[in-house]
């Protein structure tokens, strides 16, 4: 049966559709280094999902530092430079794995997709990586106002496609989507380690355990 419109899919971008986040994480690691701290793979997991601005806040919070404004504009201005330039070779190869394959299906069987994504670099990265036209709707960190775990940045992607948020999939890598997805009252299924979630509804390694049986039941096709 196909779905007509009553459930539908919210994508993050960094860390469930590709992985740039390890390029977002060297490129903190460079700034954080110029103010002498060793950015930490424990500390980079709490900057997954959270916007660009407030990532910087959470890295001097780990630095114990302040930056004056002209600092603070400087430092976001030469990550993003750094972050561009890491990501200029991703292509349709750097799909994660599972990811092509659940698009086709889902939308093969009438779910309509959104992207939900922090990110204000997300329509550049979906066109090189190929896969724009999946995308119904596309809410990036142009769009909202509040980062993740604010739920905004997923409402907005329930209220452009006209879907109730009980009938909203989220599929999230970081606590802090899993979080956003929660509060707006959506089914959140998280992509990773189990101890970085706060109780998601589902919780796989990878896309690759989303086999189109496991979506089946997940957006009740049958
Ligand atoms: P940008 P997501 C998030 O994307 C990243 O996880 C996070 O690390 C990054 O700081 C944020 O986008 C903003 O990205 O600097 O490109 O605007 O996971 O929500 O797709
Ligand atoms: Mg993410």
């Amino acid at each position: 049966m196909k779905n007509e419109r009553k459930y539908c899919a919210i994508f993050d971008l960094d860390g469930v559709i590709v992985d740039t986040a390890k390029y977002h994480y060297l490129a903190w690691k460079k700034i954080a280094a110029t103010f002498g701290h060793d950015l930490t793979e424990q500390e980079n997991e709490q900057l997954k999902g959270v916007s660009r601005v407030d990532s910087l806040h959470l890295i001097l919070g780990f630095a114990q530092t302040r930056l004056d404004a002209e600092a603070f504009a400087h430092c976001l201005t030469q990550k993003n430079e750094d972050y561009l330039q890491f990501i200029t070779t991703v292509n349709s190869k750097d799909l994660l794995s599972g990811i092509a394959e659940a698009l086709t299906f889902l939308k093969a069987q009438g779910i309509p997709i959104a992207l939900g994504s922090a990110s204000k670099n997300a329509q550049v990265i979906l066109d090189q990586l190929g896969v724009t036209s999946y995308f119904e709707v596309i809410v990036d960190g142009n769009n909202v106002q509040k980062s993740k775990p604010d739920p905004e940045v997923f409402v907005k992607g329930s209220e452009a496609l006209g879907i109730s948020p009980q009938h909203c999939v989220v599929f999230e890598d970081s606590t802090a989507g899993i979080q956003a997805a929660k509060a707006a009252g959506m089914t959140a299924i998280a992509l990773g380690d189990p101890s970085n979630f706060d109780q998601p509804d589902y919780c796989f390694p990878d896309f690759t355990y989303l086999s189109e049986d496991v979506l089946t039941k997940i957006f009740h096709l049958s």
